[in-house]
Formats: C-alpha cells, structure tokens, sequence
C-alpha cells in the first residue's frame, strides 16, 4: 500500500473523515495523504473557557479517571496510531511505536499525579494561625506542538492539564495534522466512556501561523504550552507576555556530549548514532556536538564514519530502517545549505527527502556549528583539557540536553555539578536524547526555560494560592505590627 491509501485506511477505522483545505504529505514518497479543516480560534477558546467552569470542580482523581482512559485507548491502538506517525512525520517504525508508548506512559503518570497534587502546610508565626497552600485549577491551556514529535508533546501536556483541571485547545503542526485527528478521535472514545465531561473541554484547532497567533494573543488561554524552534519562540513569548498570560516554552537545542579518554566506546558510538542520526536528526534533543578528547578522536571518528556510511536510509516503514526521510523539501534545503556539496542527497523512493546523516570535523565552535540545523548533522570538535570541553558544551545560546561518556568519577561528576553542564538535562553515559517521562522535561537559556512532563512540572499547570487561617480569638499583625484602635 502507498502512504496514502495506508492513511487513508487508518483514519477510515478511526472514524476520521479526513476532507478539508489543510492538506498533509507524507514524506516518504512527497504525496498528499489527507486533508483537514481549518478551525476556529475564537470559538474554540470560548468553549474551553466554559469548560473550565465544569471541570475546575470535578474532583481531581475523578479528572484522572478521563486520563486513565485515553491511556486505555492509546494502548489499544499503539499500533496504527505509531504507523499513521511513521506515514505522516517519516519517522522510523519503532520510533513511532515509542512516541505512542510516551503518550501511554505519561497517562498512567498521570493518573498517579491526580491524587498527589500536594500543597505545602506552613508553621505560622502568629499564634492559633494556620498557613497552608493550596494548588488550584489554572484555566485552558493551549498546546502548540512541532512535527518531530506530533503526538507524545500533546500527551506531556494534555495528561498534565486534565488531570490538573485544565481544558486542553490543541494547535498541531501543519506538517502532521492527520495524527493529530486520530489522536482527537482516541480521545473522543475516553470522554465517551467518561460519560459526564463537559463539551470543549478537549479541542484541536487545525490551521496556520494566524490561527495559532490568534489562540496565543487570547486572554482566555491561561497557559501557552509551546514546542518548536527558538524563532517561533521569540514571537510567541513576548505575545504571551504582553497579556500576563504564562507561557512554557520547549524550544531549540544544541545538544553536545563529551567523550572522554576513560570512555567506553562501545557504548558511546551507539549513543552517538541514536542520538545524532535517529529520527534524521529532527529531535530538539538530536546531538549534534561531539566534544572528543584528542587521544581517542581518530579511532572514534574512523568508527563512526564506517557506522554513518553504513546505516540504513530509507522507507521508514521497512524495520531494517534506522534513518528516514526528513520532513520536507525545506528540510532539505536547510541542511543543503550548510553542508553544500558535503549533502549526500539519497534517491530513496521517488519524490521523498531521504539525506545521509553527516560527519563534520571543525576546528572552532562557530558559524553553522552554534546553530540548530534540524537535520543529521553531527560536528566533531577535539579537546585537550576537560575545563575546555565544559566551556564548549556550554558557550552556546541554547541549553536543552548533554552528556558525557566517561569511566572517571570526577569527571562525571563535574558535569553534573553547579559548575558543569548548564543544559537543563544532563545524562552520563546516555545520549542526550531519548528521555524518559518521568523527569521534568525543558531547557535553559534559548531553549526557553519550560518544563514539560514528569518530577513536579505539573505546577505549570495550577495556580498556587497561599492561605492564613485564624482560629483564634485576637489579631495578632505579622511582623509584630501594632495598629490599635483606641478603646
Ligand atoms: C522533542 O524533540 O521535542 O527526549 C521532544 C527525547 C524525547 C522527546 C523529544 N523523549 O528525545
């Protein structure tokens, strides 16, 4: 079967209708797979703000239940739900079925969380006084998420929002609106089964940049939840800003690891690999920095050149695939643009966008190198003391992931201290990419400062209130004030 009589099967058994003027394209042969209908901002929040009246009141284990049951139904259909993302996003089969397995996991994290939205209780310095906090609802929360991980960045946010009393307005990429609709659709069976939820609680708005900019400039969105690149970033901060309205920003990344001479390097060029060629390189988590010590750089970059030279491109839906296409022709154009005649452009099948991961030895971290290419481009910078390969890592505007692969304690454990990575995920003796949902997910910097997912990101999600209770039978002021009213 093509990608769009595959599609278009799919959506059939979803229940998807898949007609309208927002047309999707596979990239693994260029042709069209579907359409959708272009929604309607104003509308949509309107409805979620009612929502919000209802569901702010619902008990939040009760929320939870909705949740448990979209995990339900996201398992039942992991399957055609992750090869509808490998025929719309091109990402390789078990990659698909990872990013459903994101959105199954966060659900069941949430369902946790839905009894553990703890608050503090706090000694008061007054007599017969009590403190305590307490996290209350936020309101809608708008989800704007990227192609490169079209439905388990809505999982992160939309388990989280539910559960903390939130209505949900989706605003997918236009590059993946069709996963987007069968996610929708999933939904639509859990809040069937749900039974009382209110109507536009859970909504997606498909459509353009003035769709989106419209949902971002309107008040009644309490939270703008974004993930894309630091320019979309750069427009929708300040928007958000502007209102007072919170924004959670998920943006570009420029991930590096360092190699030490300890390292393991079995294990590190299978990292490499993953985390610089995996999903074509289209993470914001992708490595594309390798900061290798001079004493092992020949041997692993002649290794690393035989796996990059070896790896196989092509059709994302054959499971020998480990690289598939990349999203679109401008991918390719961006990534032409940097390795000029270094692209090697692979004739996989007619009209797809199928590239050779690159290898790019550099002397100094500047130019292309301090960018974020979305594209398979790994850059090999060498170092001489581990002080210089922590200043690399870290001169760069973006601070989302990095690792390190080394044997030595203290080196470990530099990197992960005060002084040592400045990203807002460090891993050793991992890649960068490839986390799992059960930490806070984001970064520092211009990646945007967010925290999505797991740990205590929820509270992006509420609004804390602080309270003072007196059961006594004075008034006693804080701060020992004195304000007596003459007798
Ligand atoms: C993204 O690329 O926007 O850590 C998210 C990872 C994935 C999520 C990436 N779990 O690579």
């Amino acid at each position: 079967m093509n990608p769009a009589e595959e599609a278009a099967s799919i959506l059939k058994d979803l229940g998807v209708l898949p007609e309208g003027d927002l047309a999707s394209f596979s990239p693994i042969d260029g042709s069209e797979i579907g359409r959708v209908r272009v929604g309607d901002a104003s509308a949509a929040a309107g409805r979620a703000q009612d929502a919000f009246l209802e569901w702010r009141i619902i008990p939040a284990p009760r929320r939870g239940e909705l949740v448990r049951l979209l995990g339900e139904e996201l398992r039942a259909a992991k399957q055609p739900l992750a090869r509808l993302v490998t025929l719309e996003s091109g990402k390789i089969v078990q990659e698909g079925l990872g990013e459903v397995q994101e959105m199954i996991d966060i659900c069941d994290f949430a369902v946790g969380l839905s009894r553990q939205l703890y608050g503090l209780t706090i000694a008061s310095e007054r007599p017969n006084h009590r403190m305590m906090e307490q996290w209350h609802s936020l309101g809608p929360v708008l989800v704007i998420s990227a192609f490169n991980f079209p439905v388990a960045v809505w999982a992160w946010n939309a388990a989280l929002a539910l559960v903390c009393g939130n209505p949900v307005v989706w605003k997918p990429s236009e590059k993946t609106p069709l996963t987007a609709e069968a996610v929708m659709a999933l939904m639509r069976r859990a809040l069937e089964r749900f039974g009382d939820a209110p109507e536009g609680l859970v909504q997606l708005v498909q459509g353009g940049r003035d769709i989106g900019e419209a949902l971002v400039d309107d008040p009644r969105m309490a939270l703008v939840s974004a993930t894309g690149s630091t320019a979309m970033g750069r427009a929708v901060g300040p928007r958000v800003a502007q209102r007072f309205g919170r924004a959670l920003l998920e943006l570009g990344g420029n991930n590096a690891m360092i190699v030490c001479p300890s390292a393991d390097l079995r294990l590190a060029e299978r990292a490499i690999l993953f985390s610089a060629a995996g999903t074509a390189g289209q993470r914001c988590t992708t490595l594309r920095r390798l900061i290798v010590h001079e004493s092992i750089a020949d041997r692993l970059v002649d290794r690393l050149r035989q796996l990059f030279a070896n790896v196989k491109i092509g059709d994302p839906r054959d499971p020998d695939t480990l690289v598939g296409p990349l999203i679109d022709e401008s991918a390719v154009r961006n990534m032409q643009r940097v390795l000029g005649e270094g692209l090697d452009r692979v004739e996989g099948i007619v009209g797809g966008f199928y590239a050779r991961p690159a290898l790019v030895e550099v002397d100094a971290q500047d130019g292309s190198v301090l960018q974020e290419t979305f594209a398979p481009i790994l850059y090999i910078l060498r170092y001489r003391d581990f002080d210089d390969a922590l200043a690399l890592n870290n001169s760069v505007v973006q601070g989302l992931s990095s690792a390190i692969f080394t044997n030595n304690l203290r080196e470990a454990e530099r990197f992960l201290s005060a002084a040592g990575s400045d990203c807002g995920i460090a891993n050793v003796n991992i890649g960068p990419s490839g986390a799992e949902i059960g930490g806070a997910f984001g970064g520092e910097k211009e990646t945007g400062g967010g925290r999505e997912s797991g740990s205590d990101s929820w509270r992006a999600y509420m609004r804390r209130q602080t309270n003072t209770v007196n059961y006594g039978t004075d008034l006693p002021l804080a701060q020992g004030i004195r304000f007596d009213v003459a007798p």
